[in-house]
């Protein structure tokens, strides 16, 4: 069965939004929304999954809805809201928990790494995050979804969720009139020239809001100066700029930077180093921090407009979640029916 092309991705308000969310996500969510309908969620459910603070989480829901807002999602056209005000999310997550394997999640690398050592004293939620988030996906039936390379695995999962219910439940959908699959595959949607943008201290870890040094990152809401100090600061080798994409391959941090050159101006790393090779990284990242101001200048500045209306950015959100619900009420219904739960 063909199911409507529909866009569904999120970003959680667990922290400061960077450069990596912005180029491997939300960047990609904007230039979507011409081809696709499209649904942004803020996963505030995600983000609990670690310890928030109660007074600092709705700044962080609002500061991410802003985010989008600012780089260019159109929040009428489109849909954008914060998860938790959709209950159908975690109602359909429980049915997801109940269709996953234990050894998937045990496979899932992401838990391996936020919980390290201290495994024991991780949360439930965050072991069980894959199933929130093929839940936040299949809702809304949605086939396509932007992420960066780090989630890939966690996509694969929701196939595999979609694929086990369609064929669990195979009988019962058809009889209910259903069709013949009820949940599409949905497609990760993994391009362009910055799927995972590192840490500026170390090109073998990625960019991440959580990492304790605040140099490892560009943060959406940093000024001209901040960027092009981080720039400067950032860690690279004697070398000059290779002129071929070949001469990247051992040079973790060079690559990276390049990358994000290439991502911020729209075009490839083939193509900069044609403009750079041989250059010495103290040109290159003159015109590194010129790109990076020039595109994310305005977006501070938006940001911190509509963030001083924090009035506005809630109706944003409980018009998108009114218009949210609507859709996966529809979906949980049929759910309800394929299972068997007796409802009204
Ligand atoms: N470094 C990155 N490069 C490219 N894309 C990235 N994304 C995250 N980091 C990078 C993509 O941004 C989207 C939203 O991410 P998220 O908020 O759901 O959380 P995350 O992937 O766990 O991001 P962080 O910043 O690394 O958070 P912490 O430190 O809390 O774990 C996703 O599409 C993600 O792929």
């Amino acid at each position: 069965m063909g199911f409507p092309q529909r866009v569904f991705s999120g970003v959680q308000p667990s922290g400061n939004l960077h450069l990596g969310n912005y180029l491997g996500a939300i960047k990609r969510f904007v230039e979507l929304q011409a081809r696709y309908d499209c649904i942004y969620c803020v996963v505030d459910l995600h983000a609990i999954t670690v310890w928030q603070d109660p007074t600092e989480l709705p700044r962080a829901i609002r500061e991410v809805a802003a985010a989008f807002l600012a780089c260019g999602i159109d929040p009428k056209k489109h849909i954008v809201f914060n998860q938790s005000q959709v209950a159908e999310h975690a109602e359909l997550a429980w049915v997801f928990n109940c269709v996953a394997r234990l050894g998937w999640l045990n496979r899932m690398t992401q838990f391996k790494e936020k919980a390290g050592k201290d495994r024991e004293n991780a949360s439930v939620g965050l072991y069980a995050y894959p199933t929130l988030m093929a839940a936040d996906i299949l809702v809304y039936r949605a086939t396509h979804v932007p992420v960066g390379e780090d989630q890939k695995q966690h996509l694969e999962l929701s196939r595999d969720i979609a694929q086990k219910f369609n064929k669990d439940f195979g009988q019962s959908i058809r009889d209910k009139g259903y069709g013949d699959t009820f949940f599409p595959l949905p497609e990760p949607l993994i391009t362009g020239e910055a799927t995972r943008v590192m840490s500026l201290r170390d090109g073998t870890k990625k960019m991440s809001k959580s990492d304790a040094s605040d140099q490892s990152r560009i943060n959406l809401t940093d000024d001209a100066d901040a960027i092009a100090q981080k720039i400067r600061r950032a860690k690279t080798d004697p070398e000059p700029l290779p002129s071929e994409e070949k001469g990247l391959e051992t040079r973790p941090e060079a690559d990276n930077l390049v990358g994000i050159y290439a991502a911020l101006t729209d075009t490839t790393r083939a193509l900069v180093l044609k403009q750079f090779g041989n250059a010495q990284f103290s040109t290159f990242k003159t015109a590194l921090t010129d790109a990076a101001v020039a595109k994310l200048g305005p977006i501070a500045a938006e940001m911190k407009r509509l963030l001083s209306d924090a009035t506005a950015i809630d109706k944003v959100l409980a018009d998108g979640a009114a218009r949210a619900q609507k859709l996966a009420g529809e979906t949980m219904k049929a759910v309800k029916d394929i299972v068997g739960f007796v409802h009204s």
